[in-house]
């Protein structure tokens, strides 16, 4: 019976030649022949750790190479990874490892004793170090262990990660995604997108996210290609390494801040194949500007936590701005009212999807699971959708109450949750307007208790503590009261109107 576990698959790519480059990184080269070295020796203290098929990883570290192996020596004991973004705080962690009930943390050095109290409060058995160039307790206890040479056998729906994502009632949910969900998806980008030889991928992504750590790794690990990787993505590091890659990933703000700098420049893209961008909206003016000065029409894509990609933009067909394209192959999408029935093409309804990226569930919340899908076995995106004749899927709005700020997923209701717990407020509402860098910005109104004289600097306080910095909100208001219908349901387009032009 062949072995499904997704690091099989990676391994059966790496080139043959001992000096192929995996990742240059601020540290030095990881090459493609020491992966399975490395990987193998921290397999081996997972191992030791009593790290078993099944057991939750937690990791909330700076993007480093270490944390790419640590990630790669997961998938070979067959542990379920969890990568936690490293803006989440230490309050927003506790929920994590309460409902993840990991075996292992490995957190940044400086976290570390933070950390380490919760682990007692939830019997975490341990708590590792890691820093970003790669040291740590980790790196330490690693020296020690012999190497781990298997890779343990799994099923294609072997739960390989879960990676959390908020939801509309406030609480996190546990996205559970198989080797088959990640592989199958790989696959189909890797050729989708023509991956050839030769190819080097910038990368300057987050890698605790779909975006950064399946798309953009997955498919350079499918491809043998070197990654140039940056600690994250800031203007000069891109543009000094632009003209060395063929492909680069992108949320829109990269596109954004390339195009407000004077230096970029069509020269810059020379080597350039492919500029993908995805994660949430690009603006058609964007696309367009960029092809102006780079010569590059960007491919726009579409996917979700639950589902890696979904959509693409065809590589050498029509690249048609404020399209995502069409259902990858071995996806279907339909276009549904509220009841699951499909409806004209068109016509506006809700995006549903049926594919082998489609996740396995929600962590430990079966109900939660089954309100999302069909009985037909169809998942609902919330994502308000058309698709045209041809199959072309625009996406023109969201179901879910929900705020996508610099590729990142805000929930208001999380934010509205911690806001609605200081004294003296009495209720608030969060929503998105228009950010000209961050494409949306989140922006919270605020009804205070009779009163109570808080004020915008107090409530940002309150907040540092309680939700991550990208979820606070860029601007507050004070309102006497909320815009409700006569169901009594805040009328958030209201307020989106009202506050439309605050960051122009
Ligand atoms: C940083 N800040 C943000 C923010 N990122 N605030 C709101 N939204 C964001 N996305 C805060 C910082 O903490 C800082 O606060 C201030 O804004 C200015 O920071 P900056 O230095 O300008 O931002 P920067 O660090 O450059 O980050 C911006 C960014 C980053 C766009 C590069 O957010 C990023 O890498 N985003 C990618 C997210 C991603 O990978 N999404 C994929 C999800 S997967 P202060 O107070 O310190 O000034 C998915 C599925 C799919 O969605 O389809 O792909
Ligand atoms: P996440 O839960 O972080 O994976 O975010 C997924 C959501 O991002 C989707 O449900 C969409 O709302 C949004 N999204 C991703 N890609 C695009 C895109 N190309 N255009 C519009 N929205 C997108």
């Amino acid at each position: 019976m062949s072995n499904s576990n997704i690091y099989e698959l990676f391994h059966s790519k790496f080139p043959s030649d001992p000096e192929a480059v995996f990742l240059e990184h601020e540290q030095g080269n990881l090459l493609y022949s020491q992966i399975e070295t490395e990987t193998g020796k921290l397999a081996g203290l997972l191992k030791q750790l009593g790290v078993k098929k099944g057991d939750r990883v937690i990791v909330q570290v700076e993007k480093s190479a270490e944390a790419v192996l640590l990630y790669l020596a997961c998938l070979r004991v067959a542990a379920i990874f969890i990568p936690l973004n490293t803006a989440y705080t230490a309050e927003e962690v506790k929920y994590f490892m309460d409902d993840a009930k990991p075996h292992l943390i490995v957190c940044r050095p400086q976290d570390h004793d933070t950390i380490m109290a919760s682990a007692k409060e939830f019997n975490v058995p341990h708590v590792l170090t890691l820093d970003e160039t790669g040291k740590g307790s980790l790196a330490e206890a690693k020296g020690g262990a012999s190497i781990a040479a298997d890779t343990e056998h799994c099923e294609s729906d072997d739960i390989a990660c879960i990676l959390y994502t908020s939801g509309t009632t406030g609480r996190p949910k546990g996205a559970m995604l198989s080797h088959d969900n990640l592989s199958s998806n790989a696959n189909v980008l890797h050729s989708y997108w023509h991956w050839e030889d030769g190819d080097v991928l910038l990368h300057a992504l987050p890698i605790f996210h779909v975006h950064g750590l399946f798309v953009a790794l997955h498919c350079a690990l499918l491809n043998g290609s070197k990654v140039i990787f940056l600690s994250k993505f800031s203007l000069p590091a891109i543009k000094e390494n632009l003209p060395r890659s063929t492909v680069m990933m992108g949320v829109p703000t990269f596109y954004v801040r390339l195009l407000e700098d004077p230096e970029f420049t069509t020269d810059m893209c020379k080597n350039m194949r492919l500029f993908i961008a995805g994660s949430a909206p690009l603006l058609s003016e964007t696309f367009k500007e960029f092809e102006n000065i780079s010569g590059h029409k960007i491919l726009e894509r579409y996917g979700m936590t639950e589902a890696g990609m979904i959509t693409s933009n065809p590589y050498d067909g029509d690249r048609v701005p404020s399209t995502v394209g069409y259902p990858l192959p071995g996806v279907t999408g339909r276009i549904a009212d509220d009841k699951g029935n499909e409806i004209e093409r068109g016509e506006v309804g809700i995006l549903e999807i049926k594919g082998p990226n489609v996740f396995q569930g929600y962590w430990c919340m079966p109900e939660k699971t089954a309100e999302e899908f069909r009985d037909d076995g169809f998942f609902i995106t919330g994502d308000m959708a058309t698709m045209d004749d041809d199959g072309r899927i625009s996406i023109v709005g969201r179901a879910k109450d929900l705020v996508i700020s610099g590729g990142y997923n805000v929930y208001p209701k999380e934010v509205e949750n911690a806001i609605d717990e200081m004294e003296g407020v009495k209720e608030s509402a969060v929503i998105g307007v228009p950010h000209p860098d961050f494409g949306e910005g989140v922006t919270a109104i605020i009804i205070k208790e009779n009163h109570s004289n808080i004020t915008e600097e107090d409530i940002m306080t309150f907040l540092k503590e309680k939700v991550a910095r990208f979820k606070q909100p860029n601007k507050i208001f004070f309102l006497d009261e909320l815009p409700r219908n006569t169901m009594g349901k805040v009328q958030k387009k209201a307020l989106r109107d009202t506050y439309q032009s605050i960051y122009q």
